[in-house]
């Protein structure tokens, strides 16, 4: 009798589809629709003609690919001067309740004032080039998911458009920026299957594959690393917020045997303080009732932590 290990990732529930991608530099109201669409059938897309300039991504990956090379000692210790416990390097611990994975990462508080003030503190670098590059990379992505959710209210006919990039672009949004490194290893789980609990999350990866979405449970799709797009996944908020017609996917990550794979995601989040519920608009006939209880961000941020990374905390907040 063959046993699989817990780590074994079943290869005949793998199926490919082309997964939407979406080009920006289309027709707004076009554009707006189609997020609209892939928001909700697969609650993930691609997006093209982004407009974030090559050399941006191309010097965050370099800082990235820089500081996993480094001897482990110096990795733990460049990065354990953050002042919460979460933030900094860790490697194969992705949660606090024994979630484990092939990876290494590198989790940075992704508010424009923190990077600067964890710059000041723990960066080795006097010139603040690599401070520049994180920050610059921030700010691009901080913007582009906020016209890809401005897309998403006018694609959902909500009149004020800024319902959802209010929460991201707050000073005091508690947004994050994650480097994941994983290393060539034969086929297993690298980071669980899992649905990200933010708003929305943009990822970049270098073309290594890895990353897979499930839909129904138990069938996973293989995303293709395509270098000129960002992929866009809804979070559990936005799931929320939308009343529960976008769907907030779930995705894990597998190990490639040949080469190492690093993505770097933004997970744009709100304020502690923010109060998430869904706007009037987004209760229809065919959603005549709120799904979710109103709560706050650092509510749900406690739930998600409490829980393992499989856990699918979001029907503890339903009606
Ligand atoms: C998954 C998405 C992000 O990587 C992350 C992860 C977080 C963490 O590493 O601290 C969590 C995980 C993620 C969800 C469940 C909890 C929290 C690990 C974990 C077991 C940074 C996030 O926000 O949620
Ligand atoms: C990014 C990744 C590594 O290059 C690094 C960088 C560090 C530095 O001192 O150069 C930081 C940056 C990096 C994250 C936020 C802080 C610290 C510059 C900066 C603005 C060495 C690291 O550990 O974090």
């Amino acid at each position: 009798m063959v046993v699989a290990s817990p780590n074994s990732i079943q290869t005949e529930k793998i199926v490919s589809i082309n997964l939407p991608t979406i080009d920006l530099s289309k027709e707004r109201a076009t554009v707006a629709k189609l997020i609209v669409k892939a928001s909700e059938e697969y609650g993930f897309f691609n997006v093209i003609n982004h407009r974030i300039p090559q050399h941006i991504i191309d010097n965050m990956e370099e800082a990235g690919f820089d500081f996993f090379a480094k001897p482990a000692s110096q990795k733990a210790k460049l990065a354990s001067n953050y002042d919460s416990v979460r933030l900094g390097y860790g490697c194969k611990n992705i949660g606090f309740n024994g979630d484990v994975g092939e990876v290494e990462y590198l989790l940075l508080n992704g508010s424009a004032s923190h990077i600067s003030k964890i710059s000041t503190t723990i960066s080795n670098d006097p010139s603040n080039f690599r401070y520049r590059v994180v920050s610059a990379y921030r700010d691009a992505v901080e913007e582009l998911a906020c016209e890809i959710l401005e897309l998403m209210a006018e694609g959902l006919g909500v009149p004020n458009t800024s319902i959802f990039t209010t929460f991201i672009n707050h000073p005091d949004s508690d947004s994050l920026l994650r480097f994941n490194h994983y290393p060539p290893l034969p086929p297993s789980l690298a980071f669980g299957d899992h649905s990200d609990p933010q708003i929305i999350t943009l990822l970049r990866s270098n073309p290594v594959s890895g990353l897979q979405i499930s839909l129904q449970h138990g069938l996973w799709i293989p995303v293709l690393p395509d270098p000129k797009a960002f992929s866009v996944n809804v979070g559990d908020l936005l799931q929320v917020m939308t009343n529960g017609r976008f769907v907030s996917v779930r995705h894990r990550a597998v190990t490639n045997s040949e080469k190492a794979r690093m993505s770097i995601a933004y997970f744009g989040a709100p304020p502690l303080n923010a109060c998430i519920v869904a706007p009037p608009e987004m209760v229809t006939p065919e959603r005549p009732s709120l799904l979710f209880r109103a709560f706050t961000w650092a509510e749900y941020k406690k739930a998600t932590y409490s829980l393992r990374l499989g856990d699918t905390r979001i029907d503890l907040f339903r009606n």
